[in-house]
């Protein structure tokens, strides 16, 4: 079994800033979109598509205001379909009231990420008798909520270690008094400080847990300044620092 001393280090409080990018050009916040000619009949014979794309750490909120597309089965005819990458989100057609067909209904339909993509086809055939006008969409880029997702499976541990801020477009982690941020700008670590005025006692806060290890006090009182604990892997994980003890001091 491999053991590493650390010293729990004093600490201040822990300054945190973030750079967000500037959207590109082709982006926008939010936009119209809606089939050719509207609010005349589309002509037959048409595909064409829209790629719309919001800033980076957004999602695309988007909503029908009207759709009046040549219904039939499984929208076989004439349709709108809304793409993510390849994933096609809804395939519609017909009307509100119609029996035939598949209306999106006026909930938004929400990308995953930053772009969708909107087809609209018709065929070499649009009634006479009834003169469908096709549609009418409104976009809106919505901040993603990045501390509120899942932890990611791979095992990588949370966005953030300590305290996680989502912001608009974007995110920050931040540290617990006493921690600072490391360089990876996820995960925290003690901080030193500077003395001032009497003695004091410095909380550290709880040392950070070791994954497949276990961390036992050896010295002076939990969490405060000075104080040893040891770091030991559970069987049959081990260091792969070669045995040798390490130490960690101010
Ligand atoms: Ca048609
Ligand atoms: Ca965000």
């Amino acid at each position: 079994m491999d053991l590493l001393f650390v010293h729990v280090s004093r600490f201040l409080h822990v300054l945190v800033c973030e750079c967000v990018p500037l959207p590109d050009s082709d982006s926008q916040m939010y936009g119209e979109i809606h089939s050719p000619q509207y609010p005349l009949p589309y002509p037959p014979n048409l595909q064409k598509q829209w790629e719309i794309t919001v800033p980076e750490g957004f999602q695309i909120s988007l909503t029908f205001t009207h759709l009046d597309i040549e219904g039939s089965a499984g929208c076989y005819y004439d349709s709108i379909t809304v793409l993510y990458d390849e994933k096609v989100l809804g395939k519609f057609c017909g009307n509100e009231n119609s029996a035939d067909g598949h209306h999106p209904g006026h909930q938004p339909i929400l990308s995953p990420g930053s772009r969708l993509t909107l087809i609209f086809q018709s065929d070499d055939y649009n009634p006479d008798r009834k003169q469908n006008v096709g549609f009418s969409a409104q976009y809106q880029a919505i901040d993603i909520d990045e501390c509120s997702a899942p932890e990611p499976e791979d095992g990588s541990g949370p966005l953030c270690s300590q305290i996680c801020l989502n912001t608009l477009g974007s995110y920050l982690c931040a540290c617990h008094h006493g921690y600072k941020l490391r360089s990876d700008q996820r995960t925290c670590m003690c901080k030193f400080g500077e003395w001032r005025g009497r003695f004091s006692v410095i909380d550290c806060g709880e040392p950070e847990p070791l994954l497949n290890g276990g961390v036992t006090l050896l010295s002076g009182f939990q969490n405060q300044y000075l104080s040893v604990v040891q770091y030991h892997c559970n069987e049959p994980f081990y260091s792969p620092y070669g045995g040798n003890n390490g130490k960690i001091s101010d």
